[in-house]
C-alpha cells in the first residue's frame, strides 16, 4: 500500500486503543483493507464531534484502503447507550428517515466514492439489513452469542445499572455488532473505527465475528478530543459546531478553529488537517517563536473550513474576517453581509427616515441620547464602514450595503445590523 498509514496516524495521537496492532500493520501492508465506522442520526447534521473519524477514514482512503460510511437508520431508531447518562427518548421512524438523508449526504463530501478508481468508497445504511430482521431468527442465530454476564460488564451499561437501562439501548451492542459480521460477510470488512466511546461495541462485534466465522477482523478507537482548558471541544456560548452551512455558517466555522488556544493548535493540526509532519513541525516552532502571528491557527482554520465547506465558501470566510478586522466592509457581498452578521443585534425599520442618533439607540448601540451624542462626536461610530461626525445625520443619507442593509460599528468591534423592511 502506498504509505505506513498506522504510522501515521501514531504520529497524528489518533491512535487511542487498537485490538492488534501487529496483526493489523501487517494486514494493511499487505492488502486492500475494507474498513467502517458508523453514525447515528440523532439530528438532521453531523457535528465536528463526527469529523475525527470522517477524517480517518478519508485517510485510510488516501493510504489505498477502501473506507465504508455506514448511517444508522436501523441503529438510531434503537439509542447507542455508549457515553450516555440517560435514556434517550425515541425518534419517529419519519424523523430517523429524513436525517439519514441528511447525514449521508454530508458523508459524501469527505470521501471518493468514484467508481473509476480501485478503492472508491461507499455508504450504507444499517437499515437495509437491521430493518427486516426477523425476532426469532436474530435472538437464536445472534443473541446466542453474548451471554448477558459480557453484555453487563461493558461500561456503557454497567454505567449504567444504578440509573436504570431499557432492554432497547440494552440490546444496542448486539446490533451494532451484527453490522460489523454483516459488513464482514457482505463486503470483506475487516477494520471497524470509532471515537473511544465505541471500543465496547467494537469489540463486541469482533466477539460476534471470531465466533461466527473464521476469520481474523480488528477495531481501533481515536481519542476523545479534549481542549487544555478544560473545557468540552466543539461546544461554544452558540452551541455545537455543526458541519452544515445553514446551522453553522463557514465564517462561524472559520472563526471557531481560528480561535484555537496555543496549546491545542498543534494537537489540532495533526487530528483534523493533511498537513505533512514536516510543515506541523515548521507551525510548531512559529507557535514558539511568534505566537501573536498566529499562523498555526490560521492554517487549521483555513484547511478546516476547505475541507468541511470547500474553497469558495473559505475565501468568503477570509474575506469577511479581512474585511471586520480592517473595518473595510464596503466590498462584502450580500451573501457575505448576512453571513457576517448573522449573530450581532438587528433590528428591522420600515423605510422612514430615521435620525441616527435615534437609530443607534433602538438598535442598542447607545443607552441614551446623550451617549450617542456622545458617540457620534468622538468619532466612535461608523455606518456601512464610514465614519459619520455629523449629529443631525439621517437614515436616507446613509446609504445602503447590499441594498437594504446599514450596518453599524460602535467602537472597535461592537456591530449592529439594521435592515429595512
Ligand atoms: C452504528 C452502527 C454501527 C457502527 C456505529 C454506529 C454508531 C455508533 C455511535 N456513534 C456516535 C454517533 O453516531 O453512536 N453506535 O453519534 C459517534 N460516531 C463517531 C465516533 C464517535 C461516536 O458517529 O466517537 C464520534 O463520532 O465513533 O460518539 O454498525
Amino acid at each position: 500500500m502506498n504509505m505506513d498509514i498506522l504510522k501515521d496516524l501514531e504520529f497524528r495521537g489518533l491512535l487511542h486503543q487498537i485490538t492488534d496492532r501487529e496483526g493489523l500493520d501487517k494486514k494493511l501492508n499487505e492488502e486492500r483493507v475494507v474498513l467502517y465506522c458508523g453514525f447515528d442520526p440523532t439530528a438532521d447534521s453531523l457535528h465536528i464531534g463526527s469529523l475525527l473519524p470522517i477524517l480517518t477514514l478519508r485517510r485510510f482512503q488516501l493510504a489505498g484502503h477502501i473506507p465504508l460510511a455506514l448511517v444508522g437508520g436501523g441503529t438510531g431508531l434503537i439509542g447507542d447507550p455508549s457515553g450516555k447518562a440517560n435514556e434517550r427518548t425515541l425518534n419517529g421512524p419519519e424523523v430517523v428517515e429524513a436525517w439519514s438523508q441528511s447525514i449521508k449526504n454530508q458523508l459524501s463530501r469527505f470521501l471518493d466514492f468514484s467508481t473509476e478508481i480501485e478503492n472508491g468508497a461507499e455508504l450504507v445504511n444499517n437499515y437495509d439489513w437491521l430493518g427486516s430482521l426477523n425476532v426469532i431468527e436474530f435472538l437464536r442465530d445472534v443473541g446466542k452469542n453474548f451471554t448477558v454476564n459480557y453484555m453487563l460488564a461493558k461500561d456503557s451499561v454497567d454505567s449504567r445499572i444504578t440509573k436504570g437501562i431499557s432492554f432497547t439501548e440494552f440490546s444496542y451492542m448486539i446490533l451494532q455488532s451484527y453490522d460489523f459480521l454483516k459488513l464482514n460477510e457482505m463486503k470483506y470488512c475487516s477494520v471497524q473505527i470509532g471515537g473511544s466511546d465505541q471500543w465496547g461495541n467494537i469489540t463486541a462485534g469482533l466477539e460476534l465475528i471470531g465466533k461466527s466465522t473464521d476469520r481474523r477482523a480488528f477495531g481501533v478507537t481515536l481519542p476523545l478530543v479534549t481542549k487544555s482548558d478544560g473545557q468540552k471541544f466543539g461546544k461554544t456560548e452558540g452551541g455545537a459546531i455543526w458541519l452544515d452551512a445553514n446551522k453553522t455558517s463557514p465564517y462561524q466555522f472559520y472563526q471557531f478553529w481560528l480561535g484555537t488556544a496555543d496549546n491545542d493548535v498543534i494537537r489540532f493540526l495533526k487530528y483534523f488537517t493533511f498537513e505533512s509532519q514536516e510543515e506541523i513541525e515548521r507551525l510548531e516552532a512559529e507557535v514558539q517563536n511568534e505566537p501573536g502571528k498566529r499562523e498555526a491557527q490560521k492554517v487549521l482554520a483555513r484547511e478546516v473550513t476547505k475541507l468541511v465547506h470547500g474553497g469558495e465558501a473559505l475565501e468568503s470566510a477570509l474575506n469577511i474576517t479581512a474585511a471586520l478586522f480592517s473595518g473595510d466592509i464596503q466590498s462584502l457581498s450580500r451573501a457575505e453581509i448576512e453571513e457576517a452578521f448573522k449573530d450581532v443585534p438587528s433590528t428591522t425599520l420600515a423605510e422612514d427616515d430615521v435620525a441616527l442618533i435615534d437609530l443607534l439607540i433602538s438598535v442598542g448601540a447607545a443607552p441614551s441620547k446623550r451617549q450617542a451624542r456622545q458617540d457620534i462626536e468622538s468619532g466612535a461610530v461608523t455606518v456601512n464602514g464610514v465614519k459619520v461626525t455629523d449629529l443631525e445625520a439621517t437614515t436616507n443619507q446613509l446609504g445602503r450595503l447590499g441594498d437594504s442593509y446599514l450596518i453599524i460599528r460602535r467602537g472597535k468591534k461592537n456591530y449592529f445590523l439594521v435592515q429595512f423592511a
